[in-house]
């Protein structure tokens, strides 16, 4: 274990993600006990909230004379010439503590700095609760910093989905994507087809048990998550991965039979045929509802790992989900796929033969400006994915070798899969999203997202154990910059931060690369 002895090893050592400029300055303020001052109810309640997990408590102990606490809007905030909407400072004097910034995400962002800050100091021996003296001007590299999670393979409930959104929110993560569809099962109440959660969300993985979220409670996390400053990204998954939808509605199948239930883990096998009669307007319902039910500006409708169609018939389902959110006033999001990557291929093209192939040749391109795509195989061609840059699609980067926190850290750990690489700490930490894909703008990328598949994640604590540590790790590379970054400062500041999962009760995995 790294020991920290002065008040600025201990500030510099804490804060994960790791902040743009961190100065330290003389004395300690005792906060056991903080008076609290923020722009509205909302904010003055979140930052309480954030400070009573490090022992700052509003208002108590009683015969404690209270340090205050300010939070206030003021754009002159962060780092010097910074406009990014998530900037703030937090200034730490022996008087007490302000935190500025232009709106509540800086807000809570420097509540978040000063609730490690603590944390760092109570978990020394005999430490208080109390932070150094400091300022913190600090400010994300990417815009999109989140958590892809599969609630389909396995089934994590609204009480899950909180615990999910603090611990993204607590490493400055703002986008919570939910895979709601797959084979195995249907996560989503559609108020206009009512049969697919009715029949479809009973199952998955195994005989596990499945589960739903109702419109109501899809709304209320989306509120939760909201407050937060996090936006939920809702995922149907199409036109692969829909036994559940086939199996809901037999009017999707060429034989009008429904399919049976899949309680396995192979991929790509389903999909919908965009020749059939019930196909399009099941689409336009579903995405429609979707959309409606959705208070961020996004949708995700999937896309990957269709392997039983051809370019052409592909391509038109890209192009038919994307303009039916965009008609609903929705942003798409899909797999990188939808650039054409696994179907732009000639070999696929000319396997379709005749009209089919001239079609797919033909094809103006699939994917639309502005439409964001999540890249996550490492493997393909990478063409397709500049040339959708070009033409202005943006990047969420989930590069399956470093970010897939489902897959195993080691060859004998007990949980996970192993397709795309075993994945240690320094693996989903030691990456530049950058430099992933040679050729492709840095522009063009919007952000970073981790993904966590459920195949082999029966519930919480599993959940948590493949998250963390790596989840932090990925966070950091979102949000730092590249010169901002070091493995030994990061394994150092981990140990710092679990004695604050420990007394939460997460669970997280001891991997040997820390001393914990
Ligand atoms: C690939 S990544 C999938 C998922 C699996 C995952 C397991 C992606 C877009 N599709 O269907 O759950 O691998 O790691």
């Amino acid at each position: 274990m790294t020991t920290v002895s002065s008040g600025a090893a201990v500030a510099a050592d804490a804060v994960i993600p790791a902040p743009v400029d961190l100065e330290p300055g003389e004395g300690v303020l005792g906060l056991a006990a903080v008076t609290l001052h923020a722009p509205d109810a909302v904010t003055a309640r979140l930052a309480g909230e954030l400070l009573a997990e490090a022992g700052a408590v509003v208002g108590g102990p009683a015969g404690t004379a209270p340090a205050t606490v300010t939070l206030v809007t003021d754009p002159a905030a962060g780092p010097a010439g910074s406009d990014n909407p998530e900037r703030y400072t937090l200034t730490v004097t022996t008087d007490g503590v302000t935190v500025a910034a232009p709106g509540r995400a800086g807000l809570l962002h420097g509540v978040r700095t000063l609730r490690q800050l603590v944390n760092a100091r109570r978990g020394r021996p005999g430490g208080a609760v109390e932070a150094g003296a400091v300022v913190v001007r600090d400010e994300p590299r990417y815009a999109w910093r989140g958590l892809s999670l599969d609630v389909v393979r396995h089934w994590f409930g609204p009480d899950d989905l909180r615990a999910v959104v603090d611990l993204v929110g607590s490493y400055k993560m703002n986008r919570l994507h939910l895979h709601l569809t797959d084979d195995q099962g249907w996560r989503l109440e559609i108020p206009s087809r009512p049969a697919l959660t009715g029949k479809s969300s009973q199952g998955a993985v195994d005989g596990a048990p499945g589960g739903y979220l109702t419109a109501e409670e899809f709304r209320a996390l989306q509120e939760y998550a909201a407050e937060r400053e996090i936006v939920v990204v809702p995922e149907i998954d199409v036109p692969g991965h829909v036994n559940a939808a086939t199996h809901a509605y037999g009017e999707l199948t060429p034989s009008g039979e429904p399919t049976d239930v899949y309680d396995g883990i192979e991929v790509g096998f389903s999909r919908l045929h965009l020749d059939l009669p019930a196909t399009e307007p099941f689409l336009r319902d579903v995405l429609t509802d979707v959309a409606g039910m959705t208070l961020g500006p996004w949708v995700h409708f999937g896309g990957d790992e269709v392997l039983v169609m051809g370019a052409a018939e592909y391509g038109g389902f890209v192009r038919l989900c994307q303009d039916v959110l965009r008609g609903a006033g929705k942003t798409p999001v899909a797999w990188q796929e939808a650039a054409g990557s696994a179907h732009g291929d000639q070999d696929a093209v000319a396997a379709l033969g005749g009209d089919a192939a001239q079609e797919a040749a033909d094809d103006e391109p699939s994917v639309r400006p502005g439409t964001v795509l999540q890249y996550w195989d490492t493997r393909p061609d990478p063409a397709p994915l500049v040339r959708a840059a070009h033409a202005g699609a943006r990047f969420v980067m989930s590069p399956a070798d470093r970010a897939y926190l489902d897959m195993k850290y080691t060859p004998d750990h007990p949980l996970g899969l192993e397709w795309a690489a075993f994945v240690e700490l320094r693996d989903s930490y030691e990456w530049d999203p950058a430099r992933l894909v040679t050729g492709l703008p840095e522009s063009a990328i919007e952000g970073v997202s981790a993904a966590v598949w459920t195949e082999t994640l029966a519930n919480r604590a599993d959940l948590f154990s493949m998250l963390l540590p790596r989840l932090a790790a990925v966070a950091e590379t979102a949000w730092s910059r590249p010169d901002a970054k070091d493995w030994e400062s990061f394994r150092a500041r981990v140990a710092v931060e679990a004695a604050a999962w420990r007394r939460e009760g997460a669970v997280y995995h001891p991997t040997p690369q820390v001393d914990w």
